[in-house]
């Protein structure tokens, strides 16, 4: 059996990061061993969350891994509570890591042209230095905008959203998958490979609405059907697929924008493209 390594938080309310990450990727049928970036009460976008970091366990959980011989298929990161933990994931990545093994980086840390409360302006550069260790960097525009030094627009065209994810590529990382890429009336996907130079676009029927955490159930269903050995093609249709039939079925319960959408109940559907 496959085994990942995911590094991000626990948000105790509010469907994001662990809470997501461990039900997904272990209904893709791989072990999901988890690091802990931070405990809060909830995710970032309620008032008055409590977070506790954990920057000091990081490093002696990797070097006791370590001791043990522990090895994992991929390294799957996401929320960091800080600047100063982007270099104890670097070191852990590096200590970890294994010639074959997948590195994949969501820069969870902006949406709709901010950055999440927790941060402020000096973190996407901090960011950018563990994007650069990818083989496949998972922003949405905002995030790719931040990490690149580019200005955000709130509407771009095609050609704009292919030279931010080429500028990020530049950076260090392998492939760039864009998430909510939105443009001339699509929306969907953009996949920008830098050693063929090509792209691939998935595109899909937008649905006008906003529910939180939606980016770690792409990233997390992504995740798990390319460490399942589907391929970036294949696992970015199935985690665009899934993330849109998550929304579909909460798009009417009260509440969900904030809560977060009920992936539960579509895991079934993940797993039968999975199947597929
Ligand atoms: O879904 C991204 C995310 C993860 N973790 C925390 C967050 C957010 C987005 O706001 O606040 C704590």
């Amino acid at each position: 059996m496959k085994r990942i390594l995911t590094i991000q938080d626990i948000s105790c309310v509010g469907k994001c990061s662990l809470t997501v990450a461990l039900p997904v990727i272990s209904a893709a049928g791989v072990e999901t061993a988890i690091i802990p970036t931070a405990v809060l009460s909830t995710h970032t976008m309620f008032k008055n969350f409590t977070c506790k970091d954990l920057d000091d366990q990081i490093l002696p959980i990797a070097k006791h891994w370590k001791d043990e011989g522990l090895t994992f298929d991929a390294f799957y990161t996401g929320y960091l509570a800080n600047a100063a933990q982007v270099d104890k994931v670097i070191m852990l990545i590096d200590s970890l890591k294994q010639d074959t093994n997948l590195v994949i980086i969501d820069p969870a840390m902006a949406d709709n042209g901010r950055l999440y409360p927790a941060f402020d302006s000096g973190f996407p550069k901090e960011m950018a230095r563990l994007c650069a260790m990818a083989d496949i960097v998972l922003p949405n525009i905002t995030e790719a905008c931040l990490l690149t030094g580019t200005e955000y627009r709130d509407e771009y065209d095609e050609g704009f959203a292919k030279d931010v994810v080429k500028k990020l590529a530049a950076q260090g990382a392998k492939t760039v998958v864009l998430t909510g890429a939105a443009f001339g009336g699509k929306y969907g996907v953009m996949v920008y490979d830098s050693k063929t130079g090509g792209f691939f676009n998935y595109y899909q029927q937008k649905i006008d609405a906003v529910f939180h955490g939606t980016g770690d159930i792409f990233s997390s269903a992504f995740t798990g059907a390319l460490t399942r050995g589907k391929s970036i093609e294949q696992s970015v249709k199935i985690a665009a697929d899934y993330t849109a039939e998550c929304i579909r079925i909460t798009n009417n319960t009260p509440g969900a924008n904030w809560y977060g959408v009920e992936f539960e109940r579509a895991i079934p559907y993940y797993i039968k493209l999975l199947e597929e």
